[in-house]
C-alpha cells in the first residue's frame, strides 16, 4: 500500500516542548505517538494547529541529521467519525491516486501538491493507542499557508481552481464506491428534520434565545429538497467530492499566492459537485470569518464570486454538466443554509458537535450564516445572470 520504508531509528529524545496551550492529556499522546511512525530522527517541538472544529492537529519538528524536517499529526474525532478504519481506507485510496495523476501530468512538487500520508512503523495508515484513539502523521508542506477568509479576488479563484482540479483528479479513481465516512452528510432535509426535533425537544432550554434564527431557518423549508430532487430525478450525478471545500482547507502557495494543495480529506467521498461548490460561495464570498459577530459586515461580495467561478470552470469544463451549472449559485445559498443549521442544531443541543470557543458561539456561528443566506438571496438574480454568461 504504501511506498516509503524505515530504515531509520529514533535517536533518544530529549524532553518535548510543546507551545500553544496544548492539552496535558495530548503532549503524553504526542510523546507516545512520536514514536510510532515512519519518521527519522528526534521530535524537538511541537505546535497546536487551530484548524477545524473537529480533529485535533499538531504540526512537529523533527531534528533529522541536522535538518528540522516537520510533520503533522493528526488524532481523528471518532465522535464525528465513527469509522476510522473507512475515513483512513478512502484517504489512502485518494492520496495514492492523486499522487499518481500528478506524477503522470509531469508536476514536479506533486509532495506539496497532494498529501502523503506517513506509515506507522508496521506499514498502517493509522496508530491507535490503548484507548483506542486514531493517530494519523502527514508530511508538512512548507512554504504554504491556509488563511481564514479571502482577501482578494485572486485567492478567490485559486480556491475554486483548487477544488475543481481536486475533482477533476478524482473522477477516475479505480477501485469500488468510497465509503460514506459520515453517512448522509449533505442530506439537507435530514438535517432539517434533526433541527426540528431539537426545537421541539429543547433540552438545553435555549430555543427562546435563538427565536430568530428558528423562524429564519423554519420559513427556508422550501430549499431543503432542490438538490436531493434533482439528484433523485439523474438530472445531476453523483461524483467523488471533498465535502468541506472551506476556504482554510486550500493551501497556497507562500511565495506566488497560487493553489498548493487541497487538505482536510475525511469527508472525500461520493458526493455532489455543487455543495463543494456551496461550501466554497461561503468560505471565500464574504470578507468575514464564519463568527463574525457584526453582522453588517457579512456580504457575499460579487468580484470575489466572480473570480471563484472563474476558478472553478476553468478545472471543470471537461466534465461540469450544464445542470450542474445551472445550480451553482443556489449551492452557495443551500450549503451557507445548511451549514446554518447544522450550527443552530448544535447550539440547541448543547454544542456537542462544534468545537465552541465561547458561550453562544455556535449561535454566533448560524446568525453569521444566515446574514449570509440572506446576503446572496438579495444578489441571487445578478449571480445567477453572471454564470449564464460564463
Ligand atoms: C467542520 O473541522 P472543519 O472545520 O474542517 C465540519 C464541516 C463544516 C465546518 C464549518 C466533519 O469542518 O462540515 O462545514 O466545520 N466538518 C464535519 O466550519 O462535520
Ligand atoms: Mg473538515
Amino acid at each position: 500500500m504504501f511506498d516509503l520504508q524505515f530504515p531509520f531509528r529514533l535517536k533518544k529524545r530529549r524532553s518535548l516542548e510543546i507551545s500553544n496551550h496544548m492539552p496535558k492529556m495530548s503532549e503524553q499522546y504526542l510523546e507516545e505517538i512520536s514514536q510510532q511512525f515512519q519518521i527519522y530522527g528526534e521530535i524537538l517541538h511541537a505546535e497546536t494547529c487551530k484548524i477545524g472544529h473537529i480533529n485535533e492537529t499538531y504540526a512537529a519538528t523533527y531534528d533529522q541529521a541536522g535538518a528540522q524536517v516537520r510533520y503533522i499529526h493528526q488524532k481523528v474525532n471518532q465522535n464525528v467519525f465513527k469509522d476510522a478504519v473507512a475515513v483512513m481506507d478512502n484517504l489512502v485510496r485518494v492520496t495514492s491516486h492523486l499522487r499518481k495523476k500528478l506524477i503522470e501530468r509531469g508536476e514536479k512538487e506533486f509532495t506539496r501538491k497532494a498529501l502523503t500520508v506517513v506509515p506507522t512503523r508496521d506499514g498502517k495508515s493509522f496508530f491507535q493507542n490503548g484507548n483506542g484513539d486514531c493517530w494519523r502523521s502527514f508530511y508538512f508542506i512548507e512554504g504554504a499557508k491556509t488563511f481564514e477568509s479571502a482577501q482578494t479576488p485572486q485567492q478567490a479563484f485559486e480556491a475554486g481552481k483548487a477544488f475543481g482540479k481536486f475533482q477533476s483528479l478524482l473522477a477516475d479513481l479505480p477501485g469500488k464506491r468510497l465509503h460514506e465516512t459520515i453517512p448522509e452528510f449533505h442530506n439537507t432535509r435530514k438535517r432539517f428534520l434533526t433541527l426540528q426535533k431539537a426545537i421541539e425537544e429543547d433540552r438545553c432550554n435555549r430555543a427562546k434565545s435563538a427565536a430568530k434564527e428558528i423562524q429564519f431557518a423554519l420559513e427556508h423549508e422550501e430549499i431543503v429538497d432542490v438538490l436531493l430532487n434533482a439528484l433523485a430525478k439523474g438530472k445531476v450525478p453523483e461524483r467523488i467530492t471533498h465535502n468541506d471545500t472551506k476556504f482554510n482547507n486550500v493551501m497556497l502557495d507562500q511565495e506566488t499566492g497560487k493553489e498548493m494543495c487541497v487538505v482536510d480529506l475525511d469527508t472525500v467521498m461520493p458526493g455532489l459537485v455543487l455543495y463543494d461548490f456551496g461550501d466554497m460561495v461561503r468560505t471565500t464570498t464574504s470578507p468575514t470569518l464564519e463568527d463574525e459577530l457584526d453582522l453588517s459586515r457579512v456580504e457575499m461580495r460579487m468580484p470575489m464570486f466572480e473570480s471563484l467561478v472563474k476558478g472553478y470552470l476553468e478545472t471543470t469544463r471537461d466534465f461540469l454538466l450544464p445542470a450542474e451549472k445551472s445550480y451553482l449559485v443556489f449551492a452557495g445559498k443551500l450549503i451557507t443554509f445548511t451549514i446554518g443549521i447544522r450550527f443552530l442544531t448544535d447550539f440547541l443541543t448543547g454544542d456537542t458537535y462544534f468545537r465552541i470557543h465561547r458561550p453562544g458561539h455556535n449561535l454566533d456561528r448560524c446568525r453569521t450564516q444566515f446574514s449570509l443566506v440572506g446576503s446572496i438571496e438579495r444578489q441571487e438574480k445578478a449571480m445567477q445572470k453572471l454564470v449564464n454568461k460564463l
